[in-house]
């Protein structure tokens, strides 16, 4: 169901709300090979052929390595108040493990100053996708030191930025990290095993817990560590017990296999049961619950499209319309007897059904899964087919409407007692979209893939001036 029409009266935000945009390393980058920077999973993955659309990588991207002091003047002119970006393990640490590379800790030195020197607020991710390979040759995250190696990389960054970056978050959305990365193969490292999958979802538990108290122990207190996760809005086809039993399946494998252990300490019970036919969660050791369970500052919900499960129809091969990419395999371990349906509504250009209330819901579950805990959308966002007028203006109407709605249902969410302190925008710019390649395109800012020459589209000057006012602008305004 969309958000209702339009009110009257402005929707207006708290004062010191964050309007940021988010990016993440391997999506932006470039310089893949420069600085002693060496090839993480989806260096490897994307030049394995048959993986990405049109077999495009993250070598070049958008060069935003190259180009980062004009990408933060262009975020200070469109009127951003906080930037969330990802530090490229292999670009600091470069086999995983061991001392830093000092040219890779001064690029995010260098970023960090530029954002602040403008009054834009860094949020700092840790891990967002890119393995260094020899950790992946390792054994990658179902392997338990992996974990470790993170707490190690974890230290450095938190040594090297704390002083001058009071947000941090360890993982990004760990859901894609193992099951599209080890279950599906839609991602890298590209493996198709359930079992081995619910093994890296322990590991990467275990890696926030460990990375958070090193965080901690290597910067001030005042800086705030948090965790991002792309928690599933399931709903269910029809009230029918079976198709609710299908709910609370998916609603484990989404979510409380990650958010269980982290806020309270404990997988489902109900997922141990769900799973015995893959494994029977042997590597859980004494004591890793209550080392992934660290206090947290904060928590970050990404959001993009609900989830519509039912129960499978024993008879057929069950629908796969979860919206998570093409594969013989499935990312949902040991769900064959759940049905994926698309929800009715509009979709934008990845296929994913535009639901505003699906974020307002994810907040106030949060809201009363973590009591008192405040809350940041991170990600939230739209690709579109995108392209620029004859006049060179790129206009996306459609981009404005959608997160007109979404912030429409954070604002809703506040009204209800929700604390959420900030939105970033899911992509400051246009950028490699994963196995999609460069084809959708998520960016508040085109990018010519030829020249690499940004433009800001309308949404970017639309949510800019609600950036600079705190109130949303109507979306005939720009
Ligand atoms: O581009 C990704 C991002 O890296 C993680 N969250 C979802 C986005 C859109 O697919």
């Amino acid at each position: 169901m969309p958000e209702p029409a339009t009110p009257a009266t402005p929707v207006t935000f708290p004062p010191a709300f964050l309007w940021g945009a988010a990016t993440s390393a391997y999506q932006i980058e470039g310089a893949a090979r420069e600085d002693g920077r060496t090839p993480s999973i989806w260096d490897t993955f994307s030049h394995t052929p048959g993986k990405t659309a049109g077999g495009e990588h993250g070598d070049i991207a958008v060069d935003h390595y190259h180009r980062y002091r004009d990408d933060v003047a262009m975020m200070a002119d469109i009127g951003l108040n906080a930037y969330r970006f990802s530090v490229s393990w292999s670009r600091v640490q470069p086999t995983g493990r061991g001392p830093a590379v000092q040219r890779g800790l001064d690029f995010y030195r260098k970023l960090v100053d530029e954002l602040l020197s403008k009054g834009i607020k860094p949020a700092v991710t840790l891990y967002h996708w890119d393995l260094p390979q020899e950790l992946e040759d390792a054994g990658g995250w179902p392997e338990r030191d992996t974990a470790y190696r993170f707490a190690e990389y974890a230290q450095i960054v938190g040594e090297a930025l704390g002083d001058r970056v009071e947000q941090w978050i360890t993982l990004n959305e760990p859901w894609c990290s193992a099951f599209l990365g080890y279950a599906s193969g839609v991602h890298a490292p590209g493996r198709t095993d359930p079992a081995a999958s619910l093994k890296a979802a322990h590991h990467l538990n275990l890696a926030h817990g460990l990375g958070a108290s090193a965080l901690r122990a290597a910067m001030p207190a005042r800086n705030s560590v948090a965790v991002s996760l792309n928690s599933s809005v399931v709903r269910p086809l029809s009230q029918d017990p079976a198709d609710l039993a299908a709910v609370r399946k998916i609603d484990d494998l989404a979510n409380g296999v990650f958010h269980g252990p982290m806020l309270h300490g404990a997988y489902p019970e109900s997922l141990f049961a769900a799973t015995e036919s893959l494994t029977d969660w042997s590597y859980v050791q004494d004591g890793d619950l209550a080392l992934i369970n660290q206090p947290l500052d904060a928590l970050g919900l990404n959001y993009y499209t609900p989830t519509l499960v039912s129960a499978a129809d024993p008879q057929a091969a069950a629908p796969r319309a979860d919206g998570h990419g093409s594969s013989d395999h499935s990312p949902w371990p040991a769900a064959e007897d759940v049905a994926f349906h698309q929800t009715p509504g509009e979709r934008t250009e990845m296929g994913w059904t535009i639901d505003p209330t699906g974020l307002h819901d994810l907040i106030m579950r949060y809201t009363r899964e973590a009591p008192g805990l405040p809350l940041y959308v991170t990600e939230n966002g739209a690709a579109y087919d995108d392209k620029p007028d004859p006049d060179g203006r790129v206009h996306d109407p459609e981009r404005i409407a959608y997160l007109h709605g979404h912030l429409r249902a954070v604002r809703r969410a506040i009204a209800e007692g929700a604390d959420v302190r900030g939105y970033f925008l899911w992509s400051l710019m246009d950028n490699f979209e994963w196995a999609y390649g460069y084809e959708k395109r998520f960016g508040a800012v085109y990018v010519d893939y030829t020249t690499l020459a940004r433009t800001p589209k309308s949404s970017a000057l639309w949510y800019g001036q609600a950036a600079r006012t705190g109130t949303l602008p109507a979306i005939s305004e720009i």
